[in-house]
């Protein structure tokens, strides 16, 4: 597939011209964004991924084939950043959800083997409210058995009732679990003819 790294952002000034639809994928540190971004294209050394929490800080704009961007956010949630470093953190992502008016979907990677923290749920009741269509995916669901990848997933649904609204999408980076069904639904938000941003 034609896909390449387009630049890394820190400001809305830097961001590449917004003249097609994109789709960002977020999530708590190391949950496995950039390695979800990487199996998704089918590029393996595309984002950048680390076993240290805290790889990815700026907002990195890939662009798929000519008809859609891939945006890898910096992850939230990781301790040892200092409060300052957070709050800039904070605002530079959320800046980036509420100014993109291409933005069609946010990727929300949750890890299956964990319940979703408060930080997970504030993220998708915050796209709820700017209009942005959550998309959940349960990731490194090869570290569990199938047999308990169903319990956890009906846990995590549980506990998101209310916040999130569609099935989520269960994936690994490591088998590529998930990679048809992901696209399924990157593709139907991202080219819908009905756009809830305008
Ligand atoms: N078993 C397993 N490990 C995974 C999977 N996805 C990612 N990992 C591992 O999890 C670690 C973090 O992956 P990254 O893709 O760098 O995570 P990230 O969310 O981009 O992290 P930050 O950019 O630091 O927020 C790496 O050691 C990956 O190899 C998966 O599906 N299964
Ligand atoms: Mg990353």
């Amino acid at each position: 597939m034609d896909v390449e790294f387009i630049k890394s952002a820190f400001k809305e000034e830097h961001y590449p011209p917004s003249d097609r639809p994109e789709v960002a994928f977020a999530g708590k540190s190391n949950v496995g964004k950039s390695s979800l971004i990487n199996t998704l294209t089918g590029r393996r050394k595309l984002a950048r991924t680390s076993s240290t929490p805290g790889r990815t800080q700026a907002i990195n704009f890939f662009r798929f084939g000519k008809t859609l961007y891939l945006v890898d956010l910096p992850g939230y949630g990781f301790a040892r950043v200092p409060m300052k470093v957070k709050k800039s953190w904070g605002l530079m992502v959320e800046d980036y959800l509420r100014s993109r008016q291409t933005l069609k979907a946010v990727v929300v990677i949750l890890d299956i083997r964990r319940d979703p923290s408060a930080g997970d749920a504030d993220l998708i009741n915050w796209l709820n409210y700017y209009h942005i269509v959550p998309i959940v995916v349960l990731t490194k669901a090869d570290k569990v058995s199938r047999q308990q990848a169903g319990k956890r997933t009906a846990r995590i649904k549980k506990s998101l009732k209310g916040v999130s609204f569609s099935a989520p999408v269960l994936f690994s980076s490591h088998t590529r679990q998930g990679v048809e069904d992901l696209w399924k639904r990157i593709n139907e938000t991202a080219f819908s003819e009905t756009d809830l941003n305008t």
